[in-house]
């Protein structure tokens, strides 16, 4: 039997720089040489003083959004060129063409893909706005612990890095971005790969959990005299509810993760086909962040588009308190439905049913919001600006990936759809329509207001 390594973050040696592969080399030759770009117009214009005190050791929430956005951006174009590699692999690779991917390759690609998308583009793009927009809306000077605030951005910074760094040296996992053992067991992945995943998250969850829990101070002791909750502008309530989330969710990503590296690291056997493992504890405990990890990232969302569409209907939010409560509502339910992902794990009827009844409830609260937003824009004088428009088409490409949502809550239909490319396209649905067209529209919507222009 495979002994368990004792380094824990695997074994890295010269054979760790990937020399025969000539995409990895054009590419980081290409990142080489605009890094040393960057470098010399950094020194030439003599700006690493002001980079250092203005932004680098910042403690302005403001500062610090802008930096979770950019690091957002530059991700952005990462994930997205392995969205590319993967659908070009596709598109070549039939008959006895093999395509310009080595399989080992394409699974590091289809991992890294989903792991940059989440964790490091939609994660601090939502966090990047809301570090932005909270103190501003409650009146506040900043928030509850500044110079924290700095700490979890470089931390997710970080954990950031570490996954880039695997394209040049190592490897990264080749298990998918949830690494389900015994896939991520040092059995199956002895590379470095399910160690870089490992680290990578630990590191950006602590910076997440932690600046969680800054958001949530901030909202409830630092609203300007006057400001109660049902005052609170919708934004900032969503905002709240999510940051909630975060505090309960992350710390579960955490523990698992830990878990899964002592069984890579010491031998334990918490997830592993023998010596009493169970790798399904893993699934649930994964799937157990990972389903209130969707809605840390659509809330935002719900709050990003309530202030458009009423903003731009010149009209009062229809059903401010119905919008409250419907994202109280969907906080509480994401909680209990995470089975949700995995139904064909042959749980039985009774908690298929379950689970498949909340996931459909949870539909309701979010048509809710679908409704108080048409009734927004129902007699109102609409402007069609580009913020507008990315809320327009939201509401129609999230509603196809909703309904989608309700169709893969049935057991017996998801006992056929499982992990098909229908279900692909829902969550692409409700991410791309969601998460991302709410960055577009809302960096528009604020950019003025950030960049006075
Ligand atoms: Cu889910």
């Amino acid at each position: 039997m495979q002994q368990p390594n004792s380094l824990l973050l695997g074994r890295l040696s010269w054979e760790a720089i990937p020399l025969h592969e000539p995409i990895l080399i054009g590419t980081f030759v290409m990142v080489a040489l605009g890094g040393m770009a960057f470098l010399a117009a950094m020194t030439k214009y003599k700006m690493w003083g002001p980079f250092w005190n203005n932004w680098v050791t910042s403690i302005d929430h403001k500062k610090i959004g802008i930096m979770y956005m950019v690091l957002g951006f530059i991700m952005l174009l990462r994930g997205f060129a392995d969205a590319l590699m993967m659908r070009a692999q596709q598109a070549m690779a039939f008959g006895d063409n093999p395509g310009f991917l080595p399989p080992h390759h394409f699974d590091q690609v289809f991992t890294a893909h989903g792991v940059i998308m989440i964790f490091f583009v939609a994660m601090p793009f939502v966090t990047g706005l809301m570090n932005y927009m909270v103190p501003l809306q409650i009146g506040a000077r900043d928030v509850a612990f500044p110079f924290l605030n700095n700490f979890s951005f470089w931390m997710t910074t970080f954990g950031g890095m570490l996954t880039m760094a695997s394209l040049f040296i190592g490897e990264f996992a080749k298990t998918g971005w949830l690494a389900y053992p015994p896939l991520s067991g040092i059995m199956s992945s002895p590379d470095v790969g399910v160690d870089y995943y490992i680290w990578s998250l630990q590191i950006a969850g602590v910076g997440t959990l932690l600046s969680g829990v800054n958001l949530v101070a901030t909202i409830v002791k630092m609203r300007a005299p006057g400001m109660t909750l049902m005052k609170m502008p919708i934004f900032t309530w969503t905002a709240l509810c999510t940051n909630v989330l975060i505090i309960c969710a992350f710390p579960v990503l955490t523990a698992v993760l830990a878990m899964l590296s002592l069984d890579r690291t010491i031998g334990t056997h918490f997830f592993t086909n023998d010596m009493g493992g169970n790798a399904m504890m893993y699934v649930n405990l994964i799937w157990i962040w990972g389903h209130p990890e969707v809605y840390i990232l659509v809330l935002p969302v719900f709050g990003i588009f309530s202030e458009i569409v009423s903003t731009f209907s010149s009209k009062r939010l229809f059903g401010y308190t119905s919008m409250v409560y419907a994202t109280v509502v969907i906080t509480i339910l994401s909680y209990l439905v995470w089975l949700h992902h995995f139904f064909t794990m042959g749980s039985g009827a009774s908690v298929n049913s379950f689970f498949g009844i909340t996931t459909m409830i949870i539909s309701i609260p979010t048509g809710a919001k679908i409704f108080n937003w048409l009734f927004t824009m129902y007699h109102g004088r609409i402007r069609y600006d580009l913020p507008m428009m990315w809320t327009i088409a939201f509401m129609i490409t999230f509603t196809i990936g909703g309904m989608t949502g309700v169709l893969l809550a049935v057991p017996a239909a998801d006992f056929v759809l499982h992990n098909s490319l229908f279900l692909i396209a829902h969550f692409h649905n409700v991410i791309i329509g969601g998460v991302l067209f709410a960055a577009f529209a809302g960096y528009t919507f604020w950019f003025p207001k950030a960049f006075c222009y």
